[in-house]
């Protein structure tokens, strides 16, 4: 059906990678050039990735993404950016409290060394605002690591029994494991999902409609929660392509 709402009334809100940009890659001029002209015109636009802001630069073509989007989430929108400016950021640090990350992150990082891989390079816990973010291989691989890891992971499974592991450790801890990438997996608190976004949108905004474009939308995906939420519409699609497709249908452009 084609979107008859006024911009103001309709938000569009989009994953990063896999659905803006193919996987850790920067976003096709194209799309880019689609998103700004033909869709920011008639209806607000953002981005919820589970990445922090840098990563979002990295990807999305820089700074720029400060003026162009109406709202930015990093880190699952534990991090809020409105019109370019940081307006609000949640703290897994106070969340837990040192006692409790420090026998997590002990663990994690005794768990790891423990881990025979292929090759293993370094930055294998990456801790942000609102998440932390464990990497078996070492976030300093080069890119053709990360492919090659992804394929290990895929016949192996070491993210998926790392988590069940963690799972079981940990289950008296208010924590939630999720695989939104190829390398790596982001642990926060129950809750501080994508979903998480929703908060914030829901205090400034007066939406009639809220669109979800995402790739990860099956159970243990980082898309999942927001997908599945009631207050939102979900879209699942495989490549920025399917992005724009729908989008082109949504609008008649
Ligand atoms: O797609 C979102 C994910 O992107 C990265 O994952 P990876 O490096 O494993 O491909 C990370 O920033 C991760 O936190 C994020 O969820």
């Amino acid at each position: 059906m084609v979107v008859q709402l006024e911009r103001d009334e309709i938000l569009l809100l989009f994953d990063v990678d896999g659905t803006l940009t193919f996987p850790r890659t920067v976003i096709e001029p194209e799309m880019e050039k689609f998103l700004y002209e033909k869709i920011k015109p008639k209806a607000t636009i953002a981005i919820v990735g589970g990445s922090d802001l840098e990563k979002m630069f990295e990807q999305i073509n820089g700074k720029r993404i400060l003026q162009e989007f109406d709202f930015i989430f990093p880190e699952n929108g534990l991090v809020q950016i409105e019109k370019g400016k940081e307006v609000g950021s949640a703290n897994i640090k106070q969340h837990l409290g040192e006692a409790t990350l420090q026998r997590f992150i002990n663990f994690v990082l005794r768990y790891l060394s423990e881990l025979d891989l292929p090759f293993k390079r370094g930055t294998f816990l990456e801790f942000r605002n609102g998440m932390m973010n464990i990497c078996p291989v070492g976030r300093q691989c080069s890119r053709e690591e990360r492919n090659l890891f992804n394929e290990y992971d895929n016949e192996h499974h070491i993210r998926q029994k790392m988590i069940d592991t963690l799972r079981k450790e940990f289950h008296d801890v208010d924590l939630t494991y999720s695989i939104g990438g190829q390398i790596s997996f982001d642990v926060f608190p129950k809750g501080w999902d994508k979903t998480y976004c929703l908060r914030h949108i829901e205090k400034v905004g007066n939406f009639k409609e809220i669109h979800f474009f995402g790739d990860k939308t099956e159970p243990g995906g980082n898309d999942y929660e927001i997908f599945v939420d009631k207050r939102v519409i979900g879209h699942k699609v495989t490549t920025p392509h399917d992005t724009k497709a729908i989008l082109k249908e949504m609008f008649a452009i």
